[in-house]
């Protein structure tokens, strides 16, 4: 989607701090984070919320999720985490391209 931010962290045209990618998703750190550790990872594919996928997403949704324990780990923080996924302008999302806020302390 031409106007999406997050489009544009995954295909580089707006600087980031990533910290993963492969040819499904990005991670990168979140620019207000709210801990030591505040990532968010993003499917390269445009997809506005959590709200708008369908059973074609399942796989992708599953390989989102494996993601978090495995950066929480790279960051120090695999100890415990938060994840967290805002749905809706009602839930409290923000940015329109489906995201997973992976949060936490490091010891
Ligand atoms: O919140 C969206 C999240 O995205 C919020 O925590 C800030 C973050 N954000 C917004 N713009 C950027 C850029 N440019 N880089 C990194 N992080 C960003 P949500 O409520 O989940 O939609």
């Amino acid at each position: 989607m031409s106007d999406c931010l997050f489009c544009k962290i995954a295909a580089g045209q707006i600087p980031s701090t990533k910290v993963y990618e492969d040819d499904e998703f990005v991670a990168f750190h979140d620019i207000h984070p709210k801990a030591d550790v505040h990532l968010l990872i993003i499917p390269r594919a445009h997809v506005a919320s959590l709200a708008d996928c369908g059973p074609e997403h399942e796989a992708m949704l599953g390989r989102l999720l494996l993601l978090a324990p495995k950066l929480a780990r790279e960051h120090g923080i695999g100890h415990g985490f938060q994840t967290h996924i805002h749905t809706g302008a009602a839930g409290g999302q923000l940015i329109f391209h489906l995201h997973l806020h992976v949060i936490g302390n490091r010891p």
